[in-house]
């Protein structure tokens, strides 16, 4: 039985897996080590590589206690693989096993099936790193700087959870899809990451703020729903990721609400009242409210994606294999087979947005992204308190659903951030007001000057409210030069 084995700290890979007696996997993943560190030195983050940086370290994975705090250089990290506790007599909670013994092993049936979700999971965790490895030399803060490190070095380890599976579960083919991970590559033509939006840019520190607040919440939900999966070791696994993952979101949604506490601050002291007075704003180093929207519809919309098209066969496959589930499959009060039930889903045709009852099998990625826009709207509320509480007339909000796609029933339409339908000529005419325009983003990028002073930040964005793991205001969380 796994479920009581301790973390091994001390060999070189820590693990709660039993790695050092486990032979056949540990040679594989010692094999796979040093590309992985020269994949991190090529691609990972840019400079830093040789400062001390205050890094949370995942040392066991108990609730209370399951990580501990300390100075170390990124590429000296104990990237480690840890599976949340086994459940004594866990069940698949969904599609036809429904009820029966979770597996311990990949049924043959499933084999492929579970294979591509492994590596598309896996995949997205060091393109998240290559899009960000720029962003270290214009921290605007070493508090900042330190957290951009800790969501580094954790999808690393998301990396190594999803290798790990792979080479342990999948024979000479999970080997081979594990050291293809380290060679596709975010943004490049030949050989691209999988997922759109994880070839995009992320240029500026407001898109990594919204990057942490909207991609990684895809993450979220993604992990939810395959933490439900029949396959066991699968589940295990996603439960401890989604420890990690909460960091994550909290850095975006705070990043985000600290950039717009400084703009009402300054806007406040300044005496501008209007929010579209932009040029004015602009010039006390701050950024606008409006130009702060454009960058939500991007990477929001962007996210949206990320849940595949409405309907498909693929996820129902999956649900019904109990390969994937819900979010929050187990807290469902139905039959979780879905046979016979629908579900709401928006359509595009002949230019209308019409809602229409689908099979509720085929609209399981409709249902996960209806989930994830809950989620969202709850960080979009507590940006708006802060506006508020500034006395400020703006109101952040969500675009609708169609706007910006590329993937699913509203690829290609012209739809804008209020759900109003255009054409391709309106929607050339106004575009630059629904997404950041070069002009925004040159502007932007104006703001993006480094902060290495304990306790200081860059003029676009306010302290945080409390410093990570209780340390005060001034810390060195990056000891930049030290080594
Ligand atoms: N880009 O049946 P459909 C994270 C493809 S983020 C490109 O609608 P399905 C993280 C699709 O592959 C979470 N292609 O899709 C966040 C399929 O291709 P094939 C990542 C796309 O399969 C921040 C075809 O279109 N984890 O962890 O139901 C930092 C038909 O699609 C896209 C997962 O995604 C796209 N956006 O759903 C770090 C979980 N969308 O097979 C990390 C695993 C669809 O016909 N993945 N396609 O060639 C899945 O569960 C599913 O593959 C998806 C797509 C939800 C992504
Ligand atoms: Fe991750
Ligand atoms: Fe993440």
């Amino acid at each position: 039985m796994l479920d009581n084995i301790k973390v091994e700290y001390d060999t070189m890979i820590p693990n709660n897996v039993g790695l050092s007696s486990d032979k056949k996997v540990l040679k594989a993943l010692e094999r796979w080590h040093p590309g992985y560190i020269n994949w991190w030195k090529d691609l990972g983050p840019v400079g830093f590589q040789e400062s001390l940086v205050y890094l949370r370290t995942a040392i066991s994975v108990d609730r209370e206690g399951w990580a501990k705090f300390d100075y170390v250089k990124m590429p000296d990290y104990r990237w480690g693989i840890l599976l949340a506790p086994e459940k004594q007599g866990r069940t698949i909670p969904c599609g036809e096993h429904f009820g029966e013994p979770a597996w311990q092993e990949v049924p043959g049936e499933y084999r492929s099936m579970l294979r591509r979700l492994i590596v598309i999971q896996g995949d997205t965790e060091p393109a998240s790193i290559e899009q960000q490895r720029h962003l270290g030399k214009t921290a605007p803060s070493l508090y900042d700087m330190r957290n951009l490190f800790q969501v580094n070095v954790e999808e690393g380890r998301h990396l190594w959870a999803m290798v790990y599976l792979l080479q342990k579960y999948f024979g000479s083919d999970g080997r081979e899809e594990a050291n293809e991970l380290l060679k596709r590559q975010s943004g490049s033509e030949d050989a691209p990451r999988m997922l759109g939006a994880f070839n995009e840019v992320t240029p500026d520190w407001l898109s990594f703020f919204m990057f942490t607040s909207f991609t990684d919440r895809d993450g979220k939900m993604q992990l939810e729903a395959l933490a439900q999966s029949g396959f066991d070791p699968l589940s295990r696994t996603c439960r401890f990721m989604l420890t990690e993952e909460a960091h994550h979101m909290f850095v975006g949604e705070n990043g985000v609400r600290r950039v717009i506490k400084k703009t009402c601050e300054e806007m406040v002291k300044a005496g501008i009242s209007d929010p579209f007075e932009i040029e004015k704003i602009r010039k006390l180093g701050v950024i606008d409210l409006p130009t702060i929207q454009k960058k939500i519809n991007l990477h929001f919309t962007l996210s949206l994606d990320l849940f595949g098209s409405e309907i498909s066969t693929n996820a129902a496959n999956a649900f019904t294999a109990g390969v994937k589930g819900r979010f929050w499959e187990t807290k469902i009060k139905d039959d979780h087979q879905l046979q016979n039930d629908t579900y709401p889903i928006l359509e595009f045709e002949n230019n209308y947005i019409i809602k229409k009852d689908a099979p509720a099998l085929l609209a399981l990625n409709m249902r996960l992204r209806d989930d994830y826009i809950k989620d969202s709207s709850v960080g979009i509320k507590r940006w708006n308190r802060t506006i508020e509480s500034f006395n400020i007339d703006f109101k952040v909000k969500l675009p609708h659903e169609g706007f910006n796609r590329s993937i699913g029933t509203f690829a290609n339409a012209f739809i804008d951030p209020h759900g109003n339908i255009l054409n391709s000529k309106t929607w050339d005419q106004n575009v630059n007001n629904f997404l950041p325009s070069d002009d925004d983003n040159k502007f932007i990028e104006s703001l993006m000057v480094p902060e290495h002073e304990p306790g200081k930040y860059a003029s676009w964005i306010a302290a945080p409210d409390q410093g990570i793991d209780n340390k005060s205001g001034d810390f060195e969380y990056v000891k930049v030069h030290d080594a």
